[in-house]
């Protein structure tokens, strides 16, 4: 691999000799690298990835929006005179040829991006003050692309936060059952159905249809975040493979589901996913303060269904995968999608439970902008 991954990066336009490859990140769908360049006696770090394409169809159109969106942060950055503005953003290093991307002999699409010295993702949350400053970034990231200029960006998976049709996609994986895994994971599959009625009947007031459609990031995951490491500032906004037309539900629910629990995505010992309290409130601030003046009263209003909302969603897949046999999401263990299934839908409980006081949090929030 780290021979194919070597003649890869020689592709790009990077200063020297490739010295060092290693697998880099936590990432469920590429396949990313870490790689470090010589020149001079002076060593730089890059970050190069073999794209899942299977999933992400377009490379073309992906890398087309990973431009433009690039371009716009960084007229953005210069407009606020922001200091390292090429920390705060990230732009996609050219091919030798001045192309995005690379296509090897066998098919596969690389990329590569210069890797933020001094800062890095984390996997999990460590207090009330990195997740006010995670949300407050997501939060900005989504006020500055407000103005990004037309035509729309691409849309780089269809369907990506339509929760009728991932369940669609479920109850079919159901019925085929091509694995043999479904009389084993009733429980889960029950406990899907029956979440997913309640919060239908939860966002009937609100619906996501009639909500405003912005260019959001729809994978904000805390771990697609940089955090400096010094001064804990949430520094460059990462994984823009899915930046695309959504709502800020999906963004500030990814940050919920990933944010406002102390266990892990894959927890097995399931009474530890517990939603904190104290992390939920300071979400609800930081995301309110970065999207400043951005939200209006039915975003507000649907917000606190955001969380319940992305977790079911995320569990509605992990298990339709695991169903599947494993095909999407990579997996590091036998029945880790169930795992992973199991903990987003006590999540996805467990955060309804927390509707009244998210509501609570958020309006205190935006008296506060
Ligand atoms: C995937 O690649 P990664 O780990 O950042 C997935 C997200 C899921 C997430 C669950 C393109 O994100 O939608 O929420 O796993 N990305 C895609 O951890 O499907
Ligand atoms: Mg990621």
């Amino acid at each position: 691999v780290r021979e194919v991954v070597r003649r890869a990066s020689e592709r790009f336009a990077l200063p020297g000799k490739v010295v060092e490859v290693a697998p880099h990140g936590s990432g469920h769908i590429h396949e990313t690298f870490a790689v470090s360049c010589e020149q001079g006696g002076c060593r730089r770090r890059f970050v190069v990835q073999r794209l899942n394409t299977a999933i992400f169809r377009d490379p073309d159109a992906l890398m087309g929006n990973l431009v433009r969106i690039a371009r716009h942060l960084r007229a953005a950055l210069a407009r606020s005179g922001a200091p390292d503005p090429e920390r705060r953003h990230l732009a996609p290093v050219p091919t030798r040829d001045g192309a995005t991307h690379h296509v090897d002999e066998e098919g596969g699409v690389w990329r590569a991006f210069p890797r933020v010295e001094g800062a890095r993702s984390h996997d999990l949350v460590d207090g009330p003050a990195q997740a006010r400053e995670a949300a407050r970034a997501f939060g900005a990231f989504v006020a500055v692309l407000a103005d990004l200029p037309p035509p729309p960006l691409a849309e780089t998976i269809p369907r990506f936060h339509d929760l009728a049709s991932r369940c669609a996609a479920l109850e079919a994986a159901s019925r085929a059952d091509p694995v043999g895994r479904v009389r084993a994971a009733a429980p889960e599959l029950a406990s899907a159905r029956a979440l997913a009625e309640r919060l239908e009947r939860a966002l009937a007031p609100t619906p996501l249809a009639a909500l405003p459609r912005r260019t959001v990031h729809n994978d904000c995951k805390l771990n697609n975040l940089l955090l400096d490491d010094v001064t804990g500032e949430g520094l460059c906004v990462i994984d823009l493979d899915t930046v695309m037309e959504g709502s800020v539900l999906f963004d500030f629910g990814e940050l919920v589901r990933t944010g406002s629990c102390a266990a892990p995505e894959d927890e097995v010992r399931l009474e530890r996913v517990r939603v904190d309290r104290e992390l939920l409130d300071a979400l609800a601030a930081g995301f309110a303060a970065g999207a400043d003046s951005l939200l209006d009263a039915g975003e507000l209003a649907a917000l606190p269904l955001a969380g319940p909302l992305m977790a079911l969603e995320n569990g509605v897949r992990f298990l339709a995968d695991h169903l599947e046999g494993d095909r999407y999401f990579r997996i590091h263990r036998s029945g880790h999608n169930l795992d992973r299934a199991r903990v987003q839908l006590r999540l996805a409980e467990r955060l309804l439970a927390e509707e009244a006081a998210l509501r609570r949090s958020l309006e205190r929030a935006a008296r506060a902008r």
